[in-house]
Protein backbone atom coordinates (compact mmCIF):
# COMPACT_ATOMS: atom_id res chain seq x y z
CA UNK A 1 0.00 0.00 0.00
CA UNK A 2 0.90 3.31 -0.50
CA UNK A 3 -0.06 6.92 1.07
CA UNK A 4 0.25 10.37 -0.49
CA UNK A 5 0.97 12.30 2.22
CA UNK A 6 3.04 15.03 3.64
CA UNK A 7 4.42 15.60 7.38
CA UNK A 8 3.14 19.17 7.24
CA UNK A 9 -0.69 18.88 6.27
CA UNK A 10 -2.98 17.98 9.14
CA UNK A 11 -5.37 15.24 7.73
CA UNK A 12 -2.13 13.72 6.56
CA UNK A 13 -1.05 13.21 9.98
CA UNK A 14 -3.98 11.90 11.09
CA UNK A 15 -3.39 8.96 9.30
CA UNK A 16 0.16 8.74 9.63
CA UNK A 17 0.43 8.64 13.04
CA UNK A 18 -2.29 5.68 13.04
CA UNK A 19 0.19 3.76 10.70
CA UNK A 20 3.45 4.39 12.57
CA UNK A 21 1.81 3.20 15.47
CA UNK A 22 -0.27 0.11 14.64
CA UNK A 23 2.77 -0.94 12.40
CA UNK A 24 0.76 -0.91 9.54
CA UNK A 25 3.18 -1.31 6.01
CA UNK A 26 3.12 1.30 4.00
CA UNK A 27 5.18 3.44 1.47
CA UNK A 28 4.92 6.94 2.38
CA UNK A 29 4.89 9.25 -0.51
CA UNK A 30 5.54 13.09 0.44
CA UNK A 31 3.44 15.21 -1.80
CA UNK A 32 4.80 18.50 -1.42
CA UNK A 33 1.98 20.85 -1.12
CA UNK A 34 4.07 23.60 -0.53
CA UNK A 35 5.39 23.18 -4.29
CA UNK A 36 1.90 22.92 -5.63
CA UNK A 37 2.90 19.46 -6.11
CA UNK A 38 -0.39 18.24 -5.47
CA UNK A 39 -1.86 20.31 -8.73
CA UNK A 40 -0.33 18.97 -11.23
CA UNK A 41 -0.25 15.80 -13.16
CA UNK A 42 0.44 12.72 -11.95
CA UNK A 43 -1.13 13.45 -8.39
CA UNK A 44 -4.26 15.57 -10.01
CA UNK A 45 -4.74 12.86 -11.44
CA UNK A 46 -5.01 10.19 -8.50
CA UNK A 47 -7.30 13.04 -6.43
CA UNK A 48 -8.86 15.34 -8.68
CA UNK A 49 -9.82 17.32 -5.53
CA UNK A 50 -6.03 17.83 -5.20
CA UNK A 51 -5.87 16.68 -1.64
CA UNK A 52 -4.03 14.51 0.76
CA UNK A 53 -3.85 12.17 2.05
CA UNK A 54 -4.31 9.58 -0.64
CA UNK A 55 -4.25 5.61 -0.12
CA UNK A 56 -3.44 3.58 -2.92
CA UNK A 57 -4.34 -0.13 -2.27
CA UNK A 58 -2.71 -2.02 -5.20
CA UNK A 59 -4.94 0.49 -7.67
CA UNK A 60 -7.83 0.53 -5.19
CA UNK A 61 -8.13 4.27 -4.60
CA UNK A 62 -9.22 6.20 -1.42
CA UNK A 63 -9.12 9.37 -0.40
CA UNK A 64 -10.59 11.48 2.71
CA UNK A 65 -8.66 11.02 5.51
CA UNK A 66 -11.42 9.61 7.68
CA UNK A 67 -12.44 7.46 5.42
CA UNK A 68 -8.83 6.38 5.28
CA UNK A 69 -8.15 5.48 9.15
CA UNK A 70 -11.70 3.22 8.76
CA UNK A 71 -10.35 1.57 6.11
CA UNK A 72 -6.90 1.04 7.46
CA UNK A 73 -8.50 -0.34 10.82
CA UNK A 74 -11.09 -2.89 9.15
CA UNK A 75 -8.63 -4.40 7.03
CA UNK A 76 -5.87 -4.99 9.42
CA UNK A 77 -8.68 -5.87 11.89
CA UNK A 78 -7.27 -3.16 14.59
CA UNK A 79 -9.41 -3.03 17.32
CA UNK A 80 -9.42 0.77 16.39
CA UNK A 81 -12.28 0.57 14.58
CA UNK A 82 -14.60 -1.65 17.23
CA UNK A 83 -16.78 -3.88 15.17
CA UNK A 84 -20.15 -4.21 17.41
CA UNK A 85 -22.99 -2.07 15.96
CA UNK A 86 -23.06 0.91 18.49
CA UNK A 87 -19.51 1.28 19.50
CA UNK A 88 -18.47 1.81 15.90
CA UNK A 89 -21.61 4.11 15.65
CA UNK A 90 -19.93 6.35 18.78
CA UNK A 91 -16.59 5.81 16.71
CA UNK A 92 -18.10 7.27 13.18
CA UNK A 93 -20.03 10.22 15.11
CA UNK A 94 -17.23 11.88 16.95
CA UNK A 95 -14.81 11.64 13.88
CA UNK A 96 -17.75 13.39 11.43
CA UNK A 97 -18.01 15.89 14.30
CA UNK A 98 -14.15 16.86 14.17
CA UNK A 99 -14.63 16.77 10.70
CA UNK A 100 -17.40 18.98 9.83
CA UNK A 101 -18.32 21.33 12.67
CA UNK A 102 -15.18 21.29 14.64
CA UNK A 103 -12.82 21.94 11.82
CA UNK A 104 -14.37 23.78 10.02
CA UNK A 105 -14.45 26.79 12.67
CA UNK A 106 -11.54 25.76 14.76
CA UNK A 107 -9.35 25.23 11.30
CA UNK A 108 -10.65 27.43 8.22
CA UNK A 109 -11.80 29.73 10.75
CA UNK A 110 -9.38 30.35 13.60
CA UNK A 111 -6.21 28.86 12.63
CA UNK A 112 -5.30 28.56 8.99
CA UNK A 113 -6.46 32.14 7.44
CA UNK A 114 -4.04 33.63 10.28
CA UNK A 115 -0.93 32.07 8.86
CA UNK A 116 -1.59 30.58 5.44
CA UNK A 117 -1.58 33.16 3.01
CA UNK A 118 -3.86 31.57 0.27
CA UNK A 119 -6.38 31.54 3.20
CA UNK A 120 -5.96 35.11 4.65
CA UNK A 121 -8.84 37.16 3.29
CA UNK A 122 -8.02 40.04 1.06
CA UNK A 123 -10.02 42.23 2.78
CA UNK A 124 -9.17 43.25 6.73
CA UNK A 125 -12.30 43.85 7.82
CA UNK A 126 -13.32 40.48 6.29
CA UNK A 127 -10.19 38.49 7.73
CA UNK A 128 -10.79 40.05 11.35
CA UNK A 129 -14.59 39.11 11.14
CA UNK A 130 -13.17 35.27 9.88
CA UNK A 131 -10.66 34.76 12.96
CA UNK A 132 -13.64 36.42 15.61
CA UNK A 133 -16.50 33.76 13.76
CA UNK A 134 -13.97 31.02 14.23
CA UNK A 135 -12.49 31.82 17.74
CA UNK A 136 -16.50 32.28 18.65
CA UNK A 137 -17.36 28.72 17.47
CA UNK A 138 -14.45 27.17 18.53
CA UNK A 139 -14.60 28.09 21.92
CA UNK A 140 -18.03 26.82 21.92
CA UNK A 141 -17.23 23.41 20.54
CA UNK A 142 -14.02 22.91 22.58
CA UNK A 143 -16.67 23.32 25.34
CA UNK A 144 -18.95 20.57 23.92
CA UNK A 145 -15.43 18.42 23.41
CA UNK A 146 -14.20 19.26 26.96
CA UNK A 147 -17.63 18.28 28.41
CA UNK A 148 -19.38 15.87 26.62
CA UNK A 149 -17.48 13.80 24.59
CA UNK A 150 -14.32 13.29 26.81
CA UNK A 151 -15.95 14.41 30.02
CA UNK A 152 -13.71 13.87 33.43
CA UNK A 153 -13.81 10.18 33.25
CA UNK A 154 -12.76 9.16 29.48
CA UNK A 155 -9.25 8.45 28.43
CA UNK A 156 -10.50 8.19 24.92
CA UNK A 157 -13.16 10.15 22.93
CA UNK A 158 -15.66 7.19 23.18
CA UNK A 159 -14.57 5.59 26.41
CA UNK A 160 -11.36 3.71 28.05
CA UNK A 161 -9.99 2.12 24.70
CA UNK A 162 -8.34 3.93 21.56
CA UNK A 163 -9.93 4.18 18.20
CA UNK A 164 -9.42 5.75 14.80
CA UNK A 165 -11.35 8.57 16.28
CA UNK A 166 -8.52 9.51 18.78
CA UNK A 167 -5.98 9.66 15.95
CA UNK A 168 -8.18 11.87 13.59
CA UNK A 169 -9.25 14.14 16.30
CA UNK A 170 -5.39 14.72 17.69
CA UNK A 171 -4.54 15.42 14.17
CA UNK A 172 -7.39 18.13 13.76
CA UNK A 173 -7.29 19.58 17.41
CA UNK A 174 -3.25 19.82 17.35
CA UNK A 175 -3.32 22.03 14.03
CA UNK A 176 -4.37 24.76 16.45
CA UNK A 177 -0.63 24.56 17.91
CA UNK A 178 0.50 26.87 14.98
CA UNK A 179 -1.03 30.00 16.51
CA UNK A 180 -0.38 28.90 19.96
CA UNK A 181 -3.66 27.28 21.15
CA UNK A 182 -2.67 25.01 24.23
CA UNK A 183 -6.00 23.83 25.58
CA UNK A 184 -5.63 24.85 28.62
CA UNK A 185 -8.98 26.08 29.11
CA UNK A 186 -10.16 22.89 28.77
CA UNK A 187 -8.96 20.30 31.53
CA UNK A 188 -10.37 17.15 29.31
CA UNK A 189 -9.01 18.39 26.55
CA UNK A 190 -5.78 19.01 27.72
CA UNK A 191 -5.29 15.11 29.24
CA UNK A 192 -6.67 13.31 26.44
CA UNK A 193 -4.13 15.48 24.19
CA UNK A 194 -1.38 14.94 26.35
CA UNK A 195 -2.13 11.34 26.38
CA UNK A 196 -2.21 10.87 23.19
CA UNK A 197 1.27 12.65 22.76
CA UNK A 198 2.95 10.05 24.70
CA UNK A 199 1.66 7.45 21.45
CA UNK A 200 4.85 5.62 20.35
CA UNK A 201 5.10 7.62 17.24
CA UNK A 202 4.32 10.60 18.00
CA UNK A 203 7.08 12.48 18.04
CA UNK A 204 8.46 11.06 15.26
CA UNK A 205 5.46 11.78 12.90
CA UNK A 206 4.82 14.94 14.40
CA UNK A 207 8.84 15.81 14.60
CA UNK A 208 7.92 18.23 11.21
CA UNK A 209 5.58 20.51 12.29
CA UNK A 210 6.22 20.71 15.65
CA UNK A 211 9.71 22.63 14.13
CA UNK A 212 7.27 24.64 11.86
CA UNK A 213 5.37 25.26 15.20
CA UNK A 214 8.12 26.87 17.14
CA UNK A 215 9.30 28.63 13.96
CA UNK A 216 6.07 31.03 14.63
CA UNK A 217 6.79 31.37 18.05
CA UNK A 218 6.26 34.52 19.33
CA UNK A 219 4.22 36.02 16.56
CA UNK A 220 0.78 37.53 17.96
CA UNK A 221 -2.36 35.64 17.01
CA UNK A 222 -5.80 35.02 17.96
CA UNK A 223 -5.96 31.42 20.17
CA UNK A 224 -8.44 30.02 21.95
N1 LIG B 1 -11.37 16.26 3.76
C1 LIG B 1 -10.02 15.97 3.33
C2 LIG B 1 -9.21 17.23 3.47
C3 LIG B 1 -7.80 17.06 2.96
C4 LIG B 1 -7.02 18.35 3.00
O1 LIG B 1 -7.56 19.43 3.28
N2 LIG B 1 -5.71 18.24 2.75
C5 LIG B 1 -4.86 19.40 2.72
C6 LIG B 1 -3.64 19.19 3.60
S1 LIG B 1 -4.10 19.09 5.30
C7 LIG B 1 -4.38 19.64 1.31
O2 LIG B 1 -4.12 18.73 0.57
N3 LIG B 1 -4.26 20.93 0.95
C8 LIG B 1 -3.79 21.35 -0.31
C9 LIG B 1 -4.54 22.55 -0.81
O3 LIG B 1 -5.52 22.96 -0.17
O4 LIG B 1 -4.17 23.06 -1.86
C10 LIG B 1 -9.44 14.83 4.19
O5 LIG B 1 -9.81 14.71 5.35
O6 LIG B 1 -8.62 14.05 3.70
Amino acid sequence: MKLYCHPMSTTSRTVMLFVADAGIKVEEKHVDIFTGEHTKEPFSKINPSKLIPVLDDDGFILTESSAILKYLAEKTNSPAYPKELKPRAKVNEVMDWFNSQFYRDYGYGLVYPQVFPGLKRPDETVQKATVEWGKKFSQAWLSVLNDHFIGPKNAYLTGSHITVADYFGTGIITCGEIVGCNYGSYPNIKRWVDHMKKRPSYEKVFGPFNGFVASLRGQAFEVV
